[in-house]
């Protein structure tokens, strides 16, 4: 993962604007939200999904720049004050403390923007048919019906008494649709066939799944030194969580039987899924 972030780190670097131009601020403030931080999951999944396929690695990792774009205005946004109103963010002051709300604000968007540009180029894939299917797919993922939606479900669930099947389809659309967007681009790209598809989408399911209980178990187990974000807010905002639902152990023992799940489905592709099937292990003992 370590040196798909260092490959990623060289895309974003060169996708991004850095013109010393009067509207500097915004694009500063895109550069710190988007470098020199994060795990880099879904630009690893992509990556592997699509290597899977014999997809270039150079053309793959700009895929994996635009979803990594789209995540990171998710984080610029969800710590806005409106929402979330935190103030660290990957071990650092959240974009909107380091700049200011306007700023991060417009940030986000022109990293959600950029990120559909750089899908849209041809350096991305030579058939235009192929561009025009990620961008749909990951607006798709990105808004009202995938993130943005589930977002907006996340601000109610206070509210909401959500049971499990709630909540499972609150964080499917919330972190699962960008995540299963990112091992079907792969599969995209490389023009893979349909059942291939499938499975990779159905690896995501259960992966991105796996991937939130963690997240719960770090809000709640969790240091903000270690995890570098603030921990605790579930249950501060009095939100019904997989943790809370199932108990700790009851959680832990969903994760490990999701990620068991989840690797099941990648038996069509053998030992060529091998970083997959590995990064299924990381997803649920990581501790940040
Ligand atoms: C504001 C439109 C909009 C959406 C926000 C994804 C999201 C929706 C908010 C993020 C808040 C959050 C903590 C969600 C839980 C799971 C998650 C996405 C954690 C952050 O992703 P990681 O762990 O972060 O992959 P890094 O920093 O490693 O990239």
């Amino acid at each position: 993962m370590q040196a798909v972030a260092a490959e990623l780190e060289t895309v974003l670097d060169h996708v991004l604007p850095a013109d010393d131009v009067p509207e500097r601020p915004v694009l500063d403030a895109m550069r710190y939200a988007s470098l020199g931080g994060g795990k880099r999951l879904r630009p690893f999944l992509l990556l592997n999904a699509a290597l899977l396929f014999g997809v270039s690695r150079q053309a793959a990792l700009r895929a994996a720049a635009a979803v990594e774009m789209v995540h990171c205005y998710s984080l610029v946004h969800d710590d806005l004050p409106c929402m979330d109103d935190d103030d660290l963010r990957r071990g650092r002051p959240t974009c909107h403390r380091q700049f200011d709300e306007a700023t991060a604000l417009l940030a986000g968007d022109a990293l959600l923007t950029g990120a559909f540009e750089v899908l849209a180029e041809e350096a991305t894939h030579p058939d235009p048919l192929v561009r025009a299917e990620l961008v749909r797919e990951l607006a798709l993922a990105a808004g009202g019906r995938g993130m943005v939606g589930g977002q907006m479900m996340d601000l109610l669930a206070p509210g909401l008494d959500l049971d499990m099947a709630g909540i499972t389809r609150l964080q499917q659309m919330k972190t699962g649709r960008l995540i299963r967007f990112s091992c079907e681009a792969g599969a995209i790209m490389g023009k893979a066939a349909l059942a291939q598809r499938h499975a990779l989408a159905a690896y995501a399911h259960d992966l991105g799944l796996a991937f939130q209980i963690a997240d719960d178990l770090l809000d709640v187990e969790g240091s903000a030194d270690q995890v570098g974000k603030r921990v605790g807010k579930d249950a501060d905002a009095g939100k019904a969580t997989f943790v809370s639902l199932l108990g700790a152990d009851g959680a832990r023992t969903q994760a490990a039987a999701l990620a068991d799940q989840a690797c099941a489905h990648l038996e069509p592709f053998g030992d060529r899924a091998a970083a997959l099937r590995a990064v299924a292990g990381f997803v649920i003992d990581r501790k940040v």
